[in-house]
């Protein structure tokens, strides 16, 4: 084809708005974790969508959330620096959360002469009246282009999105192969599946304390074996994360198991050991 298009849109929103959500419905299949928890993206990874001569390229950023902590205000930096480097940014927020401080300062930082739209996602759980009022509380901050209405969740309202970003490309060639949809290497996916389910399963703040690191890739034409390290930061973490004998451990590797499998069309078998490495929180931050 030669009239190729393409645009880089930033996804940029308080942490559970559902950026991943939107990312993982729009490209049709998971190339961003999503739990019900905050801060689950954890760095930047890349959504592709390309339809027809368009060529979509969705970055989906970690959440913006209090930055109180040295943790969070890396975060922020990371997505305010991206907003001067993509062609179109996207604020997106929980409609039933409503406008918070956070997002007016989302608003505040994007570049005066930028281009921007937003999105109100999760309309599946408010009232239409309160859209009204919400759409007034943004609509004069920032000369925002077009205001969609969605629920990520339900793939409601998403092809507006991808029409409109289709019809406002900026680059006259594809940065991607039509059939990519992600910049994540397989065995990162895998990790970060595993860091879902673990979310799954653990209630307390102990999943922020976590990181899973791939160790090794073996694969045949009818199997693919993964090993993985479950690093927490505290020895009684440990005994979390196994569930009493064991029990919790084998449930989330059957699940992550289970999802690998049908990402990758073919049999996964996984390898997961945990360890206890205090210093974990730093390397989770080196990873960026
Ligand atoms: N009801 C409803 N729930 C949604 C919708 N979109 C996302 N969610 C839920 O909201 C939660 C957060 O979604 P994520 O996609 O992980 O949010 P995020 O903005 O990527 O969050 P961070 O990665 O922490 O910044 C999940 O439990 C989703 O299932 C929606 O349109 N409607
Ligand atoms: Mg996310």
């Amino acid at each position: 084809m030669n009239n190729k298009k393409s645009v880089f849109v930033l996804l940029i929103g308080e942490t559970n708005a559902g950026k991943s959500t939107l990312v993982n419905a729009i490209v049709d299949s998971k190339v961003s974790i999503v739990s019900h928890k905050v801060q689950t993206t954890r760095f930047k990874v890349l959504g592709i969508h390309t339809e027809g001569e368009s060529q979509i390229i969705f970055i989906d950023t970690p959440g913006i959330f209090n930055p109180k902590r040295d943790f969070d205000r890396e975060m922020l930096n990371i997505s305010f620096s991206q907003m001067e480097e993509a062609d179109i940014i996207a604020v997106i927020v929980d409609s039933q959360k409503g406008i918070s401080n956070h997002t007016q300062e989302i608003i505040k930082k994007i570049p005066a002469n930028k281009k921007a739209i937003f999105i109100f996602n999760k309309v599946d759980l408010i009232k239409k009246e309160k859209l009204l009022d919400l759409l007034k509380q943004v609509e004069d901050s920032h000369n925002f282009e077009r205001f969609f209405m969605v629920s990520a969740l339900k793939k409601n309202g998403l092809k507006d999105i991808v029409n409109y970003l289709a019809n406002n490309t900026v680059h006259d060639n594809w940065f991607y192969d039509e059939d990519q949809i992600s910049d994540l290497p397989l065995n990162q996916l895998a990790t970060e599946i595993t860091r879902e389910k673990i979310y799954k399963h653990l209630h307390q703040e102990l999943p922020y304390h976590i990181a899973v690191v791939h160790d090794k890739w073996e694969e045949t034409d009818s199997l693919i074996t993964i090993y993985q390290t479950v690093f927490v930061a505290k020895a009684n973490y440990k005994g979390m994360v196994l569930g009493r004998s064991g029990e919790k451990i084998k449930q989330i590797r059957l699940e992550t198991m289970n999802e690998l499998q049908k990402e990758f069309g073919k049999k996964v078998n996984l390898y997961l050991y945990v360890k206890v490495d205090e210093k974990i929180f730093q390397k989770m931050l080196n990873q960026y």
